[in-house]
């Protein structure tokens, strides 16, 4: 009886050994060839490249790699050039990044021509919104894997190999800082017992050139610091900063500096002491300036009060350009309310012009399905990155008014909310690996087009057929299978107007349900919640027709966007579309560009994106032959679950909306197999 217990003990366990748990990511293991290393240099971070192109070469057998440090005035900061047997940088992380450009080539199959490579910004980096006791705020993929609550604090050899492993997988595609806490931030990440541990993480990841960044509450001098007060201008209050930074910088003398979210949703800041952003953000930023820090500060800023909250970052920022000091970056979201499946660019981009501003990209998906929905963010960072805001002319995207290439910006900087957590897979759903993957090579180079990141991805994730032949010395040629990559790989591109299509088409947002952010909730909008905060401040629709009105007669947020795109939103026969009731509120029986009435469009978008996940759903079944049984199952069963999802999201916004528009659903629709009484009853018991 033991002895078969036994048994079936080891069976379970060498069946479960070669079970593919996407811990792996995109750097899988793969059969290599030996090859011969040139490098001179020593340190910790060259170490690290030499053992990952002896671990990942796939070029030729006993071939000799040259790495060498040599100073070149076409290589920027991390930068490197690569060629087929040499990779040359100004730095130790550059040629560790050459490293791993080139196993990927190898991989991929991508050509490896002589070559300069250099990053867009500066500073690439997640933003982790992990609180201290180990949750994670809008975190769907476990708990933190940064930090387990106060009784804790004690590093263990776990926590520094799990540093270690998303160290590399963040430098491999260039990723180089890391925010280790929450954005409403706890002010005991200051105490020198969380310090401590912050230094800790920061030892496992500078080899791979990971700077750690905190965010900070603005009331720390007061609640930690014993001071009567946290006002800016106070001396005590600028010492307190400055002793601080010194503190930390002698732990940690590569830290990066902080992230601030301050007189926002309830968090703390200047204005509270009757001081403006500019001087609570200066105070800080002293603080670390003298050890070359900087300081984030975010302007995802609104009250509740009568401005329409679009326009209310730019109407508090913009009289403060100018006023910041020189080591402070405005992080600024996408999109001007917050992190919706689409919304236009935020005015703020291209407009500051006297200070730096850094774009801040959600890569957890809060409101995008979380971990369940299979949603590539790839093409709505492309389509962000690409948006021209006209503020020196054509071509003035928010790519380059944001990388420096438009004016001379002593910092850049780009930041990602990260979607990792402790999940074995890190991101809860496989394909939500490739949106953290996406970010990084953004961050790298902000002009890559989906595409090209999704193949990337795609073939470094999953393994190709044929098999690798691992007889002969030489790696053979990897062949890709046409049937798994092409359909695969569309449906990923397709997927996030997929998304928007069963949510919120047209130009809607913020239609979601409670603050949960997941499912619909057009009508959500009980007593005592502020109106910003509920979709009907949002859609307004009502019998007369739907949509928020940005023009001039409305809110007029379109008057912060540059000509041309100040009149081409403000007239509704100009505005895209894709933006049609983000500006403008329209009868329901209005025309659209393709002839239909303004109801008939949004049914046939919201069957449409119903339509594309049952498509996808078809694409993935026919993946199974290339997929391990793992990953297969698992994305087929969440699949299933978006598709269940769709259809509440559908029936939902269209029923709800329906009680005002009074038109029929077209007929060559899927009738609605809900009801919107059950839909709203369940809503609201899920939320009690
Ligand atoms: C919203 C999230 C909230 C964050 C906030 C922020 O719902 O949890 O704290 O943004 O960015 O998207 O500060």
């Amino acid at each position: 009886m033991k002895v078969t217990f036994t048994l079936l003990i080891f069976l379970f366990a060498a069946l479960t050994l070669n079970a593919e748990n996407g811990h792996d990511l995109w750097l899988r293991a793969k059969h290599t060839a030996t090859v011969n290393i040139v490098c001179s240099g020593k340190s910790p971070t060259l170490t690290i490249a030499k053992q990952e192109l002896r671990q990942g070469w796939q070029g030729k057998a006993n071939a000799t790699f040259v790495l060498k440090k040599k100073h070149n005035k076409l290589i920027k900061g991390d930068g490197y050039r690569l060629s087929s047997g040499r990779i040359e940088a100004n730095t130790d992380l550059g040629i560790l990044y050459g490293v791993y450009d080139l196993l990927r080539r190898q991989q991929t199959g991508e050509a490896i021509t002589e070559q300069v490579e250099n990053p867009s910004y500066e500073r690439r980096i997640l933003d982790h919104w992990d609180n201290l006791d180990g949750t994670i705020e809008r975190g769907y993929a476990g708990r933190s894997i940064f930090w387990h609550g106060k009784d804790s604090l004690a590093v263990t050899e776990k926590d520094k190999k799990l540093w270690q492993e998303y160290a590399r997988a963040d430098a491999s595609i260039g990723i180089n800082g890391a925010v280790l806490d929450n954005v409403n931030a706890s002010p005991l990440v200051l105490t020198t017992e969380y310090l401590k541990r912050v230094q800790a993480i920061a030892e496992v990841l500078r080899p791979y050139g990971i700077k750690t960044y905190l965010s900070v509450n603005f009331a720390s001098p007061s609640v930690i610091g014993g001071l009567k007060t946290s006002d800016p201008l106070d001396p005590q209050v600028k010492e307190w900063w400055k002793n601080k930074a010194k503190e930390i910088y002698k732990l940690i003398p590569d830290f990066g500096g902080f992230l601030v979210k301050a007189n926002s949703e309830g968090q703390p800041g200047p204005q509270n002491f009757g001081r403006t952003h500019a001087d609570g953000a200066n105070t800080i930023a002293d603080a670390v300036k003298p050890y070359g820090g900087i300081v984030m500060w975010r302007a995802f800023v609104y009250s509740a009060n009568d401005e329409d909250r679009a326009k209310q970052a730019y109407n508090e920022f913009m009289p403060l350009d100018g006023k910041f000091h020189d080591n402070v970056i405005i992080q600024v979201k996408n999109g001007p309310i917050d992190f919706q499946p689409r919304e236009p660019f935020s005015p703020l981009f291209g407009a500051m012009k006297k200070t730096p501003v850094m774009p801040e990209l959600q890569v957890t998906q809060e409101y995008l399905g979380q971990a369940i929905h299979l949603v590539f963010l790839a093409p709505m960072w492309e389509e962000f990155l690409k948006s021209d805001t006209y503020q020196e002319g054509k071509g003035s995207t928010v790519a380059r008014c944001t990388d420096g290439s438009i004016s001379q910006q002593k910092h850049t900087a780009i930041a990602g909310v990260a979607n990792i957590g402790l999940d074995t897979n890190w991101c809860g759903h496989p394909f939500a690996q490739a949106n953290w993957y996406a970010f990084g090579r953004l961050a790298w180079n902000n002009q890559l087009s989906s595409d090209q990141i999704a193949d990337e991805w795609l073939k470094l994730t999953f393994k190709p057929t044929p098999a690798e032949d691992k007889t002969k010395s030489t790696v053979l040629p990897i062949v890709w299978n046409i049937n798994f990559l092409k359909p695969v790989k569309r449906m990923m591109l397709e997927s996030r107007e997929a998304a928007v299509n069963y949510m919120m088409p047209l130009g809607l947002h913020h239609l979601f349900s409670a603050n949960e952010h997941y499912g619909p909730g057009p009508w959500w909008a009980p007593k005592g919640v502020r109106k910003d905060w509920t979709p009907p401040y949002f859609h307004k629709a009502d019998t007369l027709g739907i949509g928020f009105d940005r023009t001039e007669k409305g809110s007029n947020a379109v008057s912060q966007y540059h000509e041309p795109l100040r009149s081409l939103f403000n007239n509704v026969n100009t505005c895209p579309e894709i933006y049609l009731l983000w500006f403008h509120h329209l009868p329901w029986d209005y025309q659209t560009k393709g002839g239909l009435t303004l109801w008939d469009d949004l049914c046939y978008h919201y069957q449409g994106g119903l339509d594309q996940v049952r498509s996808f759903q078809k694409t993935w079944d026919k993946a199974k032959p290339y997929v391990d049984k793992e990953r297969f199952s698992m994305v087929q069963k969440k699949l299933r679950k978006q598709c269940v999802n769709a259809q509440v999201w559908k029936d939902a916004c269209l029923l709800y909306f329906q009680q005002f528009s009074r038109m029929p659903i077209p007929y060559n629709i899927e009738r609605p197999v809900h009801n919107l009484k059950d839909l709203i009853e369940n809503d609201m018991k899920r939320i009690r």
